[in-house]
């Protein structure tokens, strides 16, 4: 309980909370694409809280749509300063939980707080995981879905493959890509089923003309396994740790 409130002042405050960021690269020539926002809670006495362990507890007692709001406000911020700098414009990834969906103004806070920072909403993509994508609290998905693409953001199914999505929904659904979750990724080139799992996901999704990213890429021989079969874009320990923005910004420098 205690943990809680010191949550609910961080939050309050927006001092002890930031975003970290990990990159995205095409696999190819290992440009950087995009980066993946993660929440961090960098707690005076306990140190760095990962979001495994406070955002159940956010959710539990009712932070979770603050939080949500915190990290999207966050990483638009974050981006309008980027472009005012005068960084190369890569794509921010948030994660989405089903209780931002479910509320049901996402779209109009989302844009409302792009045209603040004066950020094209092309510049945020969305992660949503199967779960959140069925939850049916959250009504009716797709013209959710069609609405935050018409606004010009990119959505993505994150850890694909550990939910119950239907190959049918995925033929329906307005997405832009799967992000392979690491699970998959781990024992490659080794294990045969995930291997024969991870190939048949690349060649549906290309059929599909859905964008495939790897979660979880941390050894060349993993690497070149998906390199062979034509998956366009990895994240992991590989290319990059997630990081705070500072460390982050000398590389967006760098990039053409
Ligand atoms: O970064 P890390 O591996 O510690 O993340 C653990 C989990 O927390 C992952 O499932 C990740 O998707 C989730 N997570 C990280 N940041 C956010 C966030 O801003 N919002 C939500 N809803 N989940 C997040
Ligand atoms: O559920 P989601 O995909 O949003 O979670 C992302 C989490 O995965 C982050 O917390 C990040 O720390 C973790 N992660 C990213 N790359 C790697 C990796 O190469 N290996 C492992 N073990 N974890 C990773
Ligand atoms: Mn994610
Ligand atoms: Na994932």
């Amino acid at each position: 309980l205690a943990l809680v409130n010191e949550l609910r002042t961080a939050l309050a405050k927006g001092t002890q909370l930031e975003l970290h960021y990990q990159t995205q690269h095409t696999l190819g020539n290992g440009a950087l694409v995009g980066m993946e926002a993660l929440l961090r809670w960098r707690h005076p006495e306990h140190g760095m809280i990962s979001p495994g362990d406070f955002i159940p507890l956010a959710e539990r007692h009712g932070l979770m749509s603050s939080l949500g709001s915190w990290v999207v406000e966050r990483a638009i911020a974050q981006l309008a300063s980027w472009r005012i700098a005068g960084m190369a414009e890569i794509p921010v990834w948030v994660n989405i939980s089903a209780l931002q969906l479910i509320q049901g103004d996402l779209e109009a806070r989302l844009a409302a707080c792009l045209a603040q920072h004066r950020v094209p909403a092309r510049l945020l993509g969305l992660e949503l995981t199967e779960s959140v994508l069925l939850d049916e609290r959250a009504g009716d998905i797709y013209p959710r879905l069609e609405a935050l693409r018409a606004l010009g953001h990119q959505i993505a199914i994150d850890d694909f493959g550990t939910g119950y999505s239907s190959l049918s929904y995925l033929k329906r659904l307005p997405i832009d890509k799967l992000k392979l979750d690491r699970a998959f990724v781990r024992a490659l080139p080794e294990d045969s089923a995930d291997a024969a799992i991870v190939g048949a996901v690349l060649t549906m999704a290309r059929g599909l003309s859905l964008e495939v990213i790897a979660e979880g890429v941390e050894t060349t021989e993993q690497r070149n396994f998906l390199l062979h079969h034509g998956c366009p874009l990895v994240q992991g320990f590989l290319f990059s740790r997630p990081v705070p923005a500072a460390e982050l910004e000398a590389r967006l420098l760098k990039e053409p």
